[in-house]
């Protein structure tokens, strides 16, 4: 290539050849000249509110397809708001690359004060998988494949791509031909489980008298349904999804046992960890019989005995390590005993009739599950709607009652139980798959992204946005026995959350009962248009922290 090019068209070059279509950004100096350029080229730029929604969006992109979300942002406090989701992206293991712009390096390096001026690159170093920074336009296509590497291979997760100013308005000197590689999309270097392993896994298996698996995300992010089915159908072993593992298999499938949670844990002889870490989100292990051997299925041989000795792990990546487990477990003739199917039949079916109860109870003001009803039957009579949510007892009783049919089509608060994520996923999503998406919203969850309904509106998307108004961060009834400031947890009760959607010219409604909600849902979500349901809720309603109050310190405070 003999002919004036600048760094940015380099960069854009590059991504397009790889296959990258979609940008999700804020723009400002210096990059709003690239965005322009992008998509005169043909790629998308959707413009967001705030760069961690960008972010956020391109994370689910990510997630949806196997290939890295991008996103953009200007420098320092662009590229700060935007760092939060990379971090987050990066501890969810989703593919992502965040690109700033950022000031030249001469004027950092010496600190002499620059507009917006921040050594980004060393900045973001511990926040993601990795960074790189590209000082010469020749470079762009080299820093897009090792971005797309370090986002895609092992263990997935956030990449930074730092871009100086003088780099993207740089003419490529005439004499030199540029870096570019081009990344098949069959050419994924998935590293296969050692022969050994899989061999000692199978003989764990066949001693198995009450065996369980614990299938979590990185079972989705591996695209990994068809082995992971293939699996649970030959050996007729239970299993337990994690929220974002939920539809690999659909929620009714006779061999889900979620209903039956406490009891697979504590009575499980061995337990198979399929992309799922042993963090906080499953006790450290601490709920599980412990006399239970553990299996665990993992790209990051790093995860391997974090918290409880692994008997056979299997490092590798997840279709690797079923193309070898699948015929194994076949010749060795494994299959779960019918008494420990039976025995978590029952209690599923007990549990099944109580949550039956809880739903259909009519309450006066509405409470959690009453509203939960509608949106569970929206889902099942069209499973290919996503469903994205956030908040603390929203999230953890819509995780429970709203069941998933489809690989990939829930996501969330995610390992570290962010607020402020969902606005960015639906938009990502909705984007990404062309499908409706109905969000499930805390009002405070809804609080930390909620303009982005702006862009929702301005972008048409069929995204359904239901709050679950109960007036606080977690419950809206206390009192602060002080004086007359609210408490610490309270919000506004009477908020009209559905007012913002009729400024944008989105659908709005207000409501007070599951009927009302039933009839407004189904409205907005057959109009294909952007809505907001303020769904009212009993503010007394709302146990502290959700699910996982036990995670919080005592003081002795009462409330
Ligand atoms: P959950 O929150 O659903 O329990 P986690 O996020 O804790 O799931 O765990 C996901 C795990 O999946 C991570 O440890 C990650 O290394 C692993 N993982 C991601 N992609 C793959 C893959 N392609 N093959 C195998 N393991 C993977
Ligand atoms: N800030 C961020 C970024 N993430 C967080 N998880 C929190 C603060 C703390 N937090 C939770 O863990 S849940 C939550 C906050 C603020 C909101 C819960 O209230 P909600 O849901 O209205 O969204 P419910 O239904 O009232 O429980
Ligand atoms: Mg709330």
């Amino acid at each position: 290539m003999t002919q004036q090019v600048t760094g940015a068209e380099l960069l854009i070059d590059a991504l397009k050849k790889n296959g990258l279509k979609n940008i999700y950004g804020v723009v400002g100096i210096p990059v709003t000249d690239l965005a322009r350029m992008a998509q005169r080229s043909g790629m998308r730029y959707f413009g967001f509110r705030r760069e961690d929604s960008a972010v956020n969006a391109a994370a689910a992109s990510g997630f949806l397809t196997g290939k890295p979300g991008l996103a953009l942002t200007v420098s320092a406090p662009g590229f700060l708001n935007g760092l939060v989701a990379l971090a987050e992206a990066t501890k969810n293991c989703m593919p992502v690359i965040m690109i700033s712009g950022s000031s030249e390096r001469h004027i950092i390096d010496l600190n002499r004060g620059d507009y917006e001026g921040l050594d980004q690159y060393n900045i973001a170093k511990p926040f993601c998988k990795a960074a790189y920074r590209v000082d010469r336009p020749e470079d762009m296509g080299l820093a897009v494949a090792r971005a797309i590497r370090s986002a895609t291979t092992g263990r997935p997760g956030g990449v930074y791509l730092d871009l100086p100013a003088d780099t993207i308005g740089a003419i490529l000197d005439e004499n030199i031909d540029p870096e570019s590689t081009i990344i098949k999309e069959d050419d994924p270097a998935k590293m296969r489980p050692a022969k050994a392993e899989v061999a000692h896994a199978v003989d764990v298996l066949k001693q198995a008298k009450k065996p369980l698996i614990i299938l979590g995300k990185g079972a989705s992010i591996a695209h990994a349904e068809d082995g992971v089915r293939e699996f649970i159908e030959t050996t007729k072993i239970p299993y337990l999804p994690m929220s974002m593992a939920k539809g690999l298999l659909p929620d009714d499938s006779e061999a889900c046992v979620a209903a039956a949670r406490s009891l697979s844990f504590s009575e499980a002889d061995v337990i198979m960890l399929v992309g799922a870490r042993l963090n906080w989100m499953l006790s450290h292990g601490n709920k599980f019989n412990p006399n239970a051997k553990l299996i665990q299925i993992d790209v990051d041989p790093d995860e391997i005995d974090s918290n409880k000795k692994i008997e056979a792990p299997l490092v590798g990546d997840m279709n690797a390590v079923f193309e070898e487990l699948n015929p194994a477990v076949k010749k060795a003739g494994i299959k779960a005993s019918q008494d420990w199917l039976d025995a978590l039949k029952a209690k599923k079916d007990e549990n099944f009739a109580k949550m039956q109860k809880r739903l259909t109870t009519p309450r006066s003001p509405m409470g959690y599950y009453g509203a939960m009803r509608p949106i569970k039957e929206l889902i099942r009579k069209n499973p290919d709607t996503y469903v994205v949510s956030e908040g603390a007892n929203t999230l953890d009783i819509g995780r429970n009652v709203i069941d998933i049919f489809k690989p990939r089509h829930r996501l969330d608060s995610g390992t570290w139980g962010v607020m402020g994520v969902g606005l960015g996923y639906a938009i990502g999503t909705a984007i990404e798959t062309g499908e409706k998406v109905v969000c499930v919203e805390g009002d405070s969850a809804f609080g930390f992204d909620g303009m982005e309904i702006e862009t929702i509106c301005r972008l048409h998307l069929p995204i359904t946005i239901v709050i679950f108004n109960n007036g606080g961060i977690y419950n809206g009834a206390e009192k602060n026995p002080a004086g007359s400031d609210p408490a610490p947890i309270t919000l506004d009760a009477k908020g009209r959350y559905d007012k913002l959607s009729e400024a944008f010219g989105g659908l709005a409604y207000d409501v007070k009962t599951p009927e009302e909600l039933d009839k407004a849902l189904n409205e907005a979500y057959n109009s294909g248009k952007p809505a907001i349901i303020n769904a009212v809720i009993d503010p007394a309603l709302g146990k502290e922290s959700g699910h996982i109050g036990n995670l919080n310190p005592k003081l002795g405070i009462k409330h």
